[in-house]
């Protein structure tokens, strides 16, 4: 690990987008100190650091705030261009696309993950944000097909930016899996990434960082719904 850069990383151990910066972090090797939120009770630091939307991810960097995750990743991957490997790819057009299918997750995946978990009423709600969550994994699973070309990953051989932004959102995957009994990721409809899920839970830098403890999720989830969470 890279140390000395004094960076800090705010953040919720189950949220997407806080996995998604810490995912980054290690794979560029960068040693950073992690501070775990509590959204109940936002510390004076977060308010002051993510004044506009008073949310996780925060990344410090030398005191200096960087607020959204998918603002974060490029941050890191512009500062520390030289360490470890690129998290966006090199060529203008392919950046283009990893950025476009970057915003589609927080898109269609996002609402459907809030939908699964949180803004649903009864099981019916529930199986009907599933259904929207599994038509944005079939367009994801086009888009892995393209984007790696045979290679593990959406960036190739590496990790990289794709990659990142859908893995932060495994740990509740799994925490869905478990409700419904199958997997979200559907091996049967979606072959190509259900071996991506595999691959990438299995990686070094998601290990210790993608939860993996689902009943600790399903404790975790019954604190943010008493709490109104997203509503
Ligand atoms: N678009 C934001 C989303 C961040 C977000 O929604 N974070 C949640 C935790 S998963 C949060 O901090 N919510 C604030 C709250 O609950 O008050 C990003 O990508 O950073």
């Amino acid at each position: 690990m890279a140390g000395g850069n004094d960076l800090k990383v705010l953040g919720v151990w189950t949220s997407p987008f806080v996995i998604r910066v810490r995912i980054v972090l290690n794979l560029k090797g960068l040693a950073y100190e992690y501070v775990e939120e509590d959204l109940g009770n936002k510390s004076a630091l977060l308010l002051g650091s993510n004044p506009v939307h008073k949310s996780v991810p925060v990344l410090l960097h030398a005191g200096r705030a960087i607020n959204e995750s998918q603002v974060i990743l490029q941050y890191i991957d512009e500062v520390w261009a030289g360490t470890g490997p690129a998290v966006l790819p090199a060529d203008p057009y392919e950046r283009a696309v990893a950025r476009f299918w970057g915003a589609y997750i927080d898109d269609k995946v996002e609402s459907a993950w809030l939908g699964m978990l949180f803004r649903c009423a009864n099981e019916e709600e529930r199986a009907a944000a599933v259904a929207r969550a599994r038509e944005a994994l079939d367009a994801l699973e086009g888009a892995f097909r393209d984007c790696s070309r045979g290679r593990p990953f959406f960036g190739g051989d590496d990790i990289g930016f794709v990659d990142a932004v859908l893995g932060g959102y495994l740990g509740w995957f799994g925490a869905v899996g478990r409700i419904i009994g199958s997997r979200l990721i559907d091996p049967a409809r979606t072959p190509l990434l259900a071996a991506w899920e595999d691959r990438f839970r299995a990686a070094d830098v998601a290990k210790g960082v993608v939860p993996d403890d689902l009943d600790k999720m399903l404790a975790f989830l019954q604190t943010l719904r008493a709490m109104n969470y997203a509503k």
